[in-house]
């Protein structure tokens, strides 16, 4: 398996450029389900230990069934599989400039979710339009064991967050554990409360915030991903669900900045359109470096060659 890496803001991504499952070329929600359903294998042998992390997010690299489509792409982490992935967009776009496969400008990538364009700006700088993003709850409340009573906003920005700015800790690194800890309790909370997003999907993804440390930001989040590692990123979609709420509240006019910080203080700059039905189409730049590109080997005899579970590396 041929892969390149980087890392956008911190957080990483893994692009398979080449021996990743084959899929056939329906669209890619189909595919998405068929890579789930019978080569499930592929996703943990490729960024789950000993060859990934906990923290990476892998990018499948597909054929797009739009011929406007520079390429299409499948996400997924150390738990299953994501819709949209914002930082994943920009280091993949970032990536595919490296390797000379595409140039700087507009391009755009054929997600399970629906197309974004990415406007590559520099070898290093990449803004990423979004699918559209929406509120669908406000001020959800909820009783959350060892925490009390919590309340947030549900959104999707092409993943689905619950967003509070209940955190019960500092957005502060050295308080990374305890925050994992306490927005993975709100996770099951929501999950044992029957909350979701439309449709029934589980909201995967829980996203603290507050001011900004820097006086040139706007917010600060921190973001834990479905199978428990945090964002090192602000997290594109999460910064989209984020400007849906602000946009609902009338709390950020169209056009308007965000700079949204992460839990380690890297930066996203972010900015909305409004879309159809008082949805808001959010534009997020930020900048990733290639940080490797390597073979990935699978040897038979290797009791881990498919990956080591999350929970069973955790101990
Ligand atoms: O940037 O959208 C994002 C993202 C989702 C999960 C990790 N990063």
């Amino acid at each position: 398996m041929q892969v390149i890496d980087s890392h956008t803001e911190g957080e990483p991504t893994r692009l398979i450029l080449s021996g990743g499952p084959d899929l056939g070329g329906g669209p890619l929600a189909e595919r998405r389900k068929i890579f789930a359903r019978d080569h499930d294998r592929f996703r943990t042998a490729s960024i789950c230990e000993p060859r990934g992390s906990d923290a990476m997010v892998g990018a499948l690299l597909c054929d797009a069934t739009d011929a406007t489509c520079a390429a299409g792409m499948i996400f997924f982490n150390n738990a299953g599989y994501l819709g949209m992935c914002g930082h994943a967009s920009i280091g993949a776009a970032v990536s595919l400039h490296h390797l000379g496969r595409i140039g700087l400008g507009l391009h755009r990538f054929e997600t399970p979710v629906g197309i974004v364009s990415v406007m590559l700006s520099d070898p290093h700088t990449a803004t990423i339009e979004n699918v559209a993003s929406f509120r669908l709850h406000e001020g959800i409340s909820l009783s959350v064991p060892g925490l009390g009573r919590v309340s947030g906003d549900v959104a999707w920005g092409g993943n689905w967050f619950f967003l509070s700015a209940d955190s019960p800790y500092a957005l502060e690194s050295r308080n990374i554990p305890s925050l994992s800890s306490a927005a993975s309790a709100i996770k099951d909370a929501l999950g044992a409360k029957g909350i979701t997003g439309s449709d029934g999907a589980a909201i995967d993804h829980i996203e603290f915030f507050g001011p900004a440390s820097s006086a040139e930001a706007h917010g600060r989040n921190f973001v834990l991903c479905p199978g428990g590692a945090y964002d090192r990123s602000p997290c594109g979609t999460g910064t989209s669900a984020k400007l849906a709420c602000l946009a609902a509240s009338g709390d950020l006019e169209p056009d308007e900045v965000w700079i949204q910080e992460s839990i380690i203080g890297s930066r996203f700059s972010a900015q909305y359109k409004r879309g159809e039905n008082g949805q808001v189409i959010s534009s997020i730049t930020g900048r990733a470096f290639v940080c490797g590109q390597s073979s990935l080997y699978f040897d038979s005899e290797d009791p881990f060659a498919d990956g080591i579970p999350s929970a069973l590396a955790e101990g």
